[in-house]
């Protein structure tokens, strides 16, 4: 393996930190155990648990109005995979990466396999793209993919995916991601029974095509870039495709997809019940999809997410392995930064997830003790776990404080020495 960061460097900065965390680390192991709880045990779940970044992640977003490139920022896959490497190499909590297809398109998949185990990366799902037109395409989307009235449209999209499961296999990935900006933006503009009949035709010429241990993982959107209908809309639409399709197709929830102020840690709930939660996004979210860095703005409804996943994780109910992904949109901060500070608050949530009292909150739901119910859910989400995420990280070879080391790497400045630079331009939504 060859790991783009200098081992000696982050071995250094974590023994200026180590006492430190030691003291703290046994300090909160005394407090969780008063209550029952051994950090141990807490600490190698944290360990177990990983979520994928996005290929398109490394690079910096944009808005519908622009992108603001920075300098050093990747250019191709290989580029976005030694950042995504250095974000692996940093946190030890993000060793997939999800691709995108045509933007990471290359000439030999099982080599750029081999490139990112050497970076100490695998594959996580395979994205398809038929919401934009690609130089030399023979159809437009401009009128919809899959759910498009034309065939010769619908055929493209569909051969278009079967060619990214060709692309996955090779990389070892084992899910589809299929999200569609197929909608309107005006009344009457489409007939709203016809196009999801469209959808789920064409949806399921792709299904077919899926190997054995492969899942397409549905991803609904409310609105945008149609804004007064989209052909998947929200969870019910999500769910009912997915039955439809079989087995093999899951829900993916993205906590940016859903109308306002929804509460979303009961729509994870629902998709489990049925066997249907596949895949989940994690961002965060003010207005609408504003794929702002994940916690950023609603930390507390990130850990009730969690806290239902914790409960699925407990109660597989025949099976339960979502795939966990990063999607943000990095418009304003090095790429690299926000996705380090993001697997922070995604896993924090998670271990807090797991400190919470299931027997006291069950007990408490059970006698219909309101109070005593929420202060179960209050009291792990008061916690610090920060030590034990710290604690999973050094001893996994990453370092205690990702940031400092991040920056005193200076890895892109060196970077903006060595990359060519990234032309100004539209953001990508
Ligand atoms: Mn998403």
């Amino acid at each position: 393996m060859n790991l783009p960061l200098s081992e000696g460097l982050i071995a250094e900065a974590n023994a200026r930190e180590l006492y430190a965390l030691e003291d703290e680390y046994a300090a909160l192991g005394r407090k969780l155990s008063r209550t029952g709880i051994d950090i141990d045990a807490i600490k190698d779940r944290v360990a177990s648990f990983s979520v994928a970044v996005p290929s398109w992640g490394a690079g910096r977003g944009g808005t519908r109005f622009a992108k603001f490139p920075i300098s050093g920022e990747p250019t191709n896959i290989h580029e976005k995979l030694e950042d995504c490497a250095v974000v692996n190499q940093l946190c030890r909590a993000t060793p997939r990466v999800s691709t995108h297809f045509p933007w990471d398109k290359v000439s030999d998949y099982k080599a750029l396999r081999e490139e990112a185990a050497e970076l100490g990366l695998s594959f996580d799902a395979v994205n398809s793209n038929t919401f934009q037109d690609q130089p030399g395409q023979p159809y437009s989307y401009s009128s919809g993919s899959l759910s498009s009235t034309v065939e010769a449209v619908r055929q493209q999209a569909v051969e278009h995916n079967i060619e990214c499961i060709e692309i996955g296999r090779q990389l070892g990935s084992r899910d589809l991601t299929v999200w569609v900006g197929d909608g309107t933006n005006f009344p009457g503009q489409q007939d709203l029974v016809r196009s999801l009949d469209r959808y789920l035709e064409a949806a399921s010429q792709v299904y077919v095509a899926l190997p054995d241990d492969w899942r397409m993982l549905l991803e609904h959107k409310m609105f945008e870039p149609a804004f007064y209908s989209t052909v998947v809309s929200d969870w019910g639409s999500s769910i009912l495709a997915a039955q439809e399709l079989g087995p093999q197709a899951k829900c993916l929830v993205d906590l940016g997809h859903h109308a306002p102020n929804v509460n979303i840690e009961q729509i994870v709930a629902r998709l489990h019940r049925f066997g249907k939660l596949g895949g989940f996004h994690f961002n965060d979210s003010k207005y609408g999809d504003d794929d702002l860095d994940s916690g950023s703005i609603n930390p507390h409804q990130l850990f009730l997410v969690f806290n239902e996943l914790v409960e699925a994780e407990l109660n597989p109910l025949g099976g339960f392995n979502p795939s966990y992904m990063i999607d943000q949109s990095h418009n304003v901060t090095d790429p690299i930064e926000s996705m380090l500070s993001s697997a922070e608050a995604i896993t924090q949530c998670y271990a807090k997830a797991l400190l919470v009292d299931r027997s006291a909150l069950h007990a408490a739901q059970e006698a219909n003790d309101t109070m005593m119910a929420f202060q179960a859910l209050r009291r792990a989400y008061t916690i610090d776990v920060a030590p034990i995420l710290a604690k999973v990280r050094v001893e996994a070879g990453g370092a205690i404080d990702v940031l400092s080391v991040y920056r005193s790497s200076k890895w892109r400045d060196r970077k903006a020495q060595q990359r060519k630079a990234v032309g100004l331009g539209a953001g990508i939504v």
